[in-house]
């Protein structure tokens, strides 16, 4: 379908574009991909890291989604804890400015320097209330081997549906079967080859994110999240 044939059934189909951000669209009218876009979305709320200044903690209470028609107001706040005692890493718990993943726009960092396979953080995120189809993406998880030897080991308290994931990156981000970096190299921050984009159909409140150290070894390493979009 064109641009124009598509604006014209848009617009017959009585979706209006000012109402578009509030507007659940049926994926195949607008081209989105349908797994992302999910089956149900009357309100889709974004986390956008670009609202926040990078190279800063950003505040627990993330942010309050107001009140839209019959959906109440939903707030997202997170926490942050350590597993064990790894040295601080650079930036860890911080917005910082991408690309990463090849994704050019500001992401959450996590980062560790691990004496100690396991060691790591810990990340909750906690919703008011239910929220549903929460999608987004996990960047740079990664390894070297040698010198440096290090692993990004990541799961959630959730099973995901995987949208698509990194051909550096295996698992299935459970915590019988984590996303673990298996190459030998640095995955950049141009590259999207660590990444996976998931979503979770919900309902949930709560969701943890286990970032771990795979190696006994290591020197900094991190892993990003990108923007969360879900549906009230
Ligand atoms: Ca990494
Ligand atoms: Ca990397």
């Amino acid at each position: 379908m064109s641009g124009l044939d598509r604006r014209e059934f848009v617009k017959k189909a009585g979706i209006g574009a000012a109402g578009a951000g509030a507007l659940w669209v049926a994926p195949s009218v607008l081209g989105i991909d349908a797994a992302f876009a999910g089956a149900s979305c009357l309100q889709q709320d974004t986390l956008n890291w670009n609202n926040f200044t990078a190279g800063n903690t950003p505040p627990a209470t993330l942010q309050t989604f107001p009140a839209v028609g019959s959906y109440p107001a939903v707030t997202l706040s997170y926490t942050i804890a350590t597993v064990g005692t790894p040295g601080a890493g650079t930036n860890n718990n911080t917005v910082q400015a991408g690309p990463q993943g090849n994704i050019n726009s500001n992401y959450y960092r996590m980062s560790m320097t691990a004496s100690a396979a396991g060691q790591g953080r810990t990340l909750t995120y906690t919703w008011t209330r239910n929220i549903y189809n929460l999608r987004f993406t996990i960047v740079d998880i990664d390894r070297i081997t040698g010198t440096q030897n290090w692993q990004d080991v990541v799961w959630l308290s959730v099973t995901p549906t995987i949208i698509s994931q990194g051909p550096r990156v295996s698992g299935a981000g459970t915590a019988a079967n984590p996303w673990s970096g298996n190459g030998t190299t640095n995955v950049g921050p141009n590259s999207s080859d660590g990444n996976v984009s998931l979503s979770i159909a919900g309902p949930i409140t709560t969701l943890t994110i286990n970032y771990r150290s795979g190696n006994p070894f290591g020197t900094e390493q991190f892993v990003g999240i990108e923007n969360l979009t879900w549906c009230r």
